[in-house]
């Protein structure tokens, strides 16, 4: 079973929905970028100022930011981890290759999860999260393919990434991500 897992994929693929389940039942730490700007943002800390209206329109809040959080999570585990929303572009991903060696925990696995836009868009409005009206939809998944979707090459060199067709139940998509983690 593989320990060091990121789930990459569009804004309502479910990375968190899966990564939770997956993250339970493995007992890795799951470390969602999403959930804690926005525990942040409910905190009304000075970071969580900065992110509220970055996130409010479907932008990515800055690199800097979302890595210190990153880095420290990942300094105080010893165990497996799952990285879920994060590296969202190619500067974060490097960083994250950076901080990785660093730390001496190669990633094993990415995860992509595929589904079409009309799918992602369905899902995402009624979730109905306060970014989650359809025009911050529709530039979250324009900022995907701008700048997420690139790392979909980058992992593939590394010989890292395997896909996952995400549409079905949570229990069938979680089957199948569950395989290729025991591949
Ligand atoms: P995230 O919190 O990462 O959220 P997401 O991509 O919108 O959703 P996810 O794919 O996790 O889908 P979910 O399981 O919830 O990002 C939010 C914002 O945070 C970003 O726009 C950005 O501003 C900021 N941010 C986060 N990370 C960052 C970073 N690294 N750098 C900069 N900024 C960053 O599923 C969606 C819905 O579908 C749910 O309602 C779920 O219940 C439902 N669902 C899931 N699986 C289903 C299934 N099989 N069938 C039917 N419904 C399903």
């Amino acid at each position: 079973m593989k320990q060091r897992l990121l789930f990459l994929g569009p804004p309502g693929a479910g990375k968190g929905t899966q990564a939770q389940r997956l993250a339970a039942s493995q007992n890795l730490m799951h470390l969602s970028t999403g959930d804690l700007l926005r525990a942040e943002v409910q905190a009304g800390s000075e970071l969580g100022r900065q992110a509220e209206a970055v996130m409010a329109r479907g932008e990515l809040v800055s690199d800097e930011l979302v890595l210190a959080i990153v880095r420290s999570r990942l300094q105080q585990g010893s165990g497996g981890w799952l990285l879920d929303g994060f590296p969202r572009n190619l500067a974060q991903a490097e960083a994250l290759d950076t901080l990785l060696r660093e730390l001496g925990q190669p990633i094993e696995l990415v995860v992509l999860m595929e589904l079409d836009d009309a799918v992602l868009i369905q899902r995402l409005l009624s979730r109905g999260r306060s970014d989650d009206n359809e025009e911050v939809i529709r530039h979250r998944l324009e900022v995907y393919r701008e700048q997420t979707a690139p790392l979909i090459s980058h992992y593939r060199q590394l010989g890292l990434l395997a896909s996952v067709e995400a549409a079905g139940s949570v229990e069938e998509i979680g089957a199948r991500i569950t395989a290729l983690t025991e591949a």
